[in-house]
């Protein structure tokens, strides 16, 4: 189908657009109230996740408030461990929960690549999605890193620093390259499977591979996503699928990221988007590089935010407008708009008409 609104993707080929794209990270969320009715009607976020019309539903709702250009369908990253037998729950106050986290060797032998059945629910989501977008904007699919992944499981919660992968990483790291293994195999087919059902891109959340030095980074981190991308349908249906790679904290391993042939690399505010597009060069196109919490401010503050990243970029096509990271879910819907708004209304002037 021909896409109403390809600036995402022409932004990515370095095609002539008249305005900068943007979408946003976890642009279907707890700010908004209809997500949280929709999730209430699940049951449970598990639930949400795993009924393909709810997370078409909750998918479509910000492109129902705002005029973003890109969707990016409703899930998680943890649905991979869950399929793997771990048992995803979500506790309120603390985040997310493994059931039956890995807490010794035999755990981490035991795992196999998923069966794609068992993440059916997603495919028949993408699929729900794409028909009803009826080509308004590109659909994204996504997955967590191996090594992000593996910080969950060994963990079994959401936990700041993770020290237990880093203790398996120092005792044991054949072991702990074995579950990387499996996990690169599962994240590239799981990618594959989204690519299938009508993902029109992916992108690879390495959240915390900012918690590694360099050569640790390059050997528990990069190796697995580029295993990854070597594994990816990069060509699907004769449309050139393109590949977004994110490691949160990662502006020190920025010409590592550029290297991998991911078309895209998404940064924080670590940078200024000047620093990167020099680091990147002609390699890979920028995304972001807003920090969430400055929609928190007034409409003011965020318009002349968003002229600052604008200018920082400069002229032409090769920016994805974005967030550092995730929108929190405290931020006031309207200020969202104000944001999108503005992306759009004061980058005409950096590409030609
Ligand atoms: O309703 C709720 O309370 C659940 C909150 C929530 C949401 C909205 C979770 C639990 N996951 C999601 C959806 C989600 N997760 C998306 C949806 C698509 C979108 O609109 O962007 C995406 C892309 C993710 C990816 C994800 N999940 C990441 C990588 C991105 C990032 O933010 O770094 C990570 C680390 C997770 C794990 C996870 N799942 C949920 C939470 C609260 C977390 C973070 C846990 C932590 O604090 O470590």
């Amino acid at each position: 189908m021909q896409l109403k609104n390809d600036r995402f993707l022409k932004a990515i080929w370095r095609q002539p657009i008249d305005k900068t794209p943007i979408w946003i990270m976890r642009q279907a969320g707890r700010y908004l109230p209809e997500y949280r009715a929709t999730r209430e009607r699940a049951g449970s976020f598990i639930q949400l996740c795993k009924t393909p019309e709810l997370a078409c539903e909750v998918t479509l709702q910000p492109l129902q408030r705002f005029s973003l250009d890109a969707a990016i369908i409703f899930s998680d990253i943890l649905t991979i461990p869950d399929a793997m037998g771990l048992g995803l729950e979500l506790v309120e106050s603390l985040g997310p929960r493994f059931n039956h986290p890995i807490r010794q060797a035999r755990d981490i032998e035991r795992l196999a690549v998923p069966d794609p059945n068992s993440l059916h629910y997603v495919y028949e989501a993408i699929a729900l999605t794409k028909r009803e977008l009826a080509g308004l904007v590109p659909l994204i699919g996504f997955c967590g890193s191996p090594w992000t992944l593996a910080a969950y499981m060994i963990e079994g919660q959401a936990k700041q620093g993770f020290s237990q992968v880093l203790a398996l990483m120092q005792e044991d790291p054949r072991l702990l390259h074995n579950l990387l293994d499996i996990l690169a195999q599962s994240v590239a087919a799981h990618l594959n499977g989204q690519i299938a059902a009508g993902a029109e891109a992916v992108m690879i959340f390495d959240t915390w591979g900012g918690l590694l030095e360099l050569a640790d980074y390059q050997a528990f981190s990069l190796y697995y996503m580029q295993q990854i991308l070597s594994l990816l349908y990069r060509d699907y249906n004769k449309k050139r699928i393109p590949v977004i790679l994110f490691t949160k904290g990662g502006a020190r391993f920025l010409e590592r990221l550029a290297g991998t042939g991911s078309d895209v690399i998404g940064i924080d505010w670590e940078i200024s988007l000047q620093e990167a597009r020099q680091r990147v060069g002609e390699r890979a196109v920028i995304q972001g590089n807003m920090h969430p919490a400055l929609l928190l401010e007034t409409p003011e503050v965020i318009r002349e935010e968003v002229r600052k990243i604008l200018a920082s970029f400069g002229q032409g096509s090769g920016h994805i407008f974005n967030l550092g990271h995730g929108i929190t879910p405290d931020v006031p819907p309207e200020h969202v708009k104000v944001l999108v708004d503005a992306v759009h209304e004061l980058s005409e002037c950096y590409h030609e008409k």
